[in-house]
């Protein structure tokens, strides 16, 4: 199996460049924000309480999105990866996703960090959120907030994977093909794994 964590920053383009490595590497696509933004959807009571904290630019307690991936993960076990898009944000949630990945014979083979200063980051989204109907992008103040969260409670989840030798830090500064191609490198570079149960099947590629 191949898993690989993409990390950074909102706006640091974790969403584009995983929409271009489900394609090219046929992994399933697990983003916690989508996972979230489908619960708003849906109108449940776990996207009644997760709008109101996202909408504020904070975290939605770890609890909340370890089970979303728990179920995500049963849920796609004959997959031949996953590509973690946003998730982990805090180290608990890092020592979860271990935690689960081991129950299904298999781990994060390597985590690509995508680097891009804060005022790039800003201009971004502010683009995005012209049409991405976000509440979470329309706002400088709450945008400014997420930038902040991340730097107070989600970056100290790099260290964790660097104390694993997976850690992997990227310019996420141009073009976007240009970075694509590092982010294959780096992942081409990586062995997958054999799980022990299931047996690894090459899934489609989707998203959830
Ligand atoms: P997410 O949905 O993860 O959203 P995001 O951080 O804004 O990143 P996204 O992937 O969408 O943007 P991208 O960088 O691709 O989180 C939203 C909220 O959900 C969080 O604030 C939190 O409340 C909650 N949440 C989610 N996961 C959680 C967790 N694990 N724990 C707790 N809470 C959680 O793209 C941004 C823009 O940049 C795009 O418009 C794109 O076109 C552009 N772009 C991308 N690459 C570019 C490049 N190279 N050059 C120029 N522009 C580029």
């Amino acid at each position: 199996m191949l898993n690989i964590v993409l990390f950074g920053p909102p706006g640091a383009g974790k969403g584009t460049q995983s929409q271009k490595l489900i394609a090219k590497y046929h992994l399933v696509h697990l983003s916690t924000g989508d996972l979230l933004r489908a619960q708003i959807a849906a109108g449940t009571e776990l996207g009644l309480q997760a709008k109101k904290i996202m909408d504020e630019g904070l975290l939605v307690p770890d609890e909340v999105v370890i089970g979303m991936i728990d179920n995500a993960l049963q849920s796609n076990q004959q997959a031949a990866g996953f590509i973690f898009d946003g998730f982990p944000r805090t180290v608990a949630q890092a020592t979860s996703l271990d935690r689960l990945l081991a129950g299904h014979g298999t781990g994060v083979q390597a985590m690509v960090a995508l680097e891009v200063d804060e005022e790039e980051l800003i201009k971004r989204l502010l683009e995005r959120g012209k049409t991405s109907n976000r509440p979470d992008d329309q706002d400088e103040t709450k945008i400014r907030r997420r930038v902040s969260v991340y730097h107070s409670e989600t970056a100290q989840v790099a260290g964790y994977y660097a104390t694993q030798a997976k850690f992997h830090a990227l310019n996420g500064i141009g073009g976007i093909e240009t970075i694509f191609g590092q982010i294959c490198a780096i992942i081409d570079a990586h062995p997958t794994t054999t799980p022990a149960t299931p047996a690894a099947t090459m899934g489609e590629a989707r998203s959830l």
